[in-house]
């Protein structure tokens, strides 16, 4: 199910968003970066807290394919695809294969890192090099999400076609980039870090992303009750099944 909704285009010249600096988006070890991504060609930035040129922040983008660089680079060329919309995933941790890029909730590669990260004060760039006029991310991006923990692949897929509500354990940058128009995209996290757009543009895309709900009308709730009691096996019976009080709240 795909859902007309607003999300920010950058022209790939001299677009960007800058999210100020923050300490809880001091991301250096044990940390989780999403986006969905609608790219017209490959190279830019999609979310970016590093000096350019040096292994240091973060830096997640579409240079080669789908690359996250912090001390170590991880890097897949395959499975980013353009001019059409994916969701896009990093995580890291310095453990056995703790370093993960996804894909649609796919793991498309993995390694283990050799070190963590070290912190930069810069702010984060959605669409362009955090230091820099460089590296600028030519397509569209929505619902960008910073997390200072490790998300499951699990967790990872069971949210990837839905809003959050802003206060799960760990999110401590939340951009949907839905506002449509104005020159702010809200940072809708604890944080309430909020960014400012340059020069990037409000367009309207069908994304296949479920409002909030937070907004629900109650037909949403409705899916996720039905896709949940459709995993079940029959033995759970009708009683487990059913929990209208879900349905409506
Ligand atoms: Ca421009």
């Amino acid at each position: 199910m795909t859902v007309m909704q607003s999300v920010l285009s950058f022209d790939g010249e001299d677009d960007y968003v800058s999210i100020p600096p923050h300490p809880a988006l001091d991301l250096t070890d044990d940390y989780t970066l999403e986006a969905w991504i609608c790219p017209i060609a490959l190279g830019g930035r999609i979310m970016d807290k590093g000096i350019n040129g040096q292994a240091v922040g973060f830096t997640f983008d579409t240079y080669g394919g789908l690359r996250l660089i912090n001390t170590g680079i991880i890097i897949d060329s395959a499975s980013v695809q353009v001019n059409q919309w994916q969701h896009v995933a990093a995580t890291f941790k310095v453990e056995k294969k703790g370093a993960k890029l996804f894909v649609n909730g796919k793991i498309v590669r993995e390694l283990k890192p050799k070190k963590a990260g070290t912190k930069t004060d810069l702010p984060v760039h959605l669409g362009s090099v955090a230091n820099s006029p460089d590296g600028f991310f030519k397509g569209k991006m929505a619902e960008v999400r910073l997390w200072s923990r490790v998300r499951t692949p699990e967790e990872i897929r069971s949210h990837l076609h839905s809003r959050l509500k802003g206060n799960e354990p760990g999110l401590v940058g939340y951009f949907p980039c839905n506002e449509g128009s104005g020159n702010i995209v809200s940072d809708k996290s604890p944080t309430q870090n909020n960014g400012s757009v340059n020069g990037a543009t409000w367009e309207q895309a069908e994304l296949p992303i479920a409002p909030s709900t937070e907004s629900a009308t109650g037909l949403e709730d409705y899916g996720y009750w039905y896709r949940w009691k459709q995993s079940l096996p029959a033995s759970a019976g009708t009683q487990k099944n059913f929990r209208r009080g879900r349905i409506w709240c």
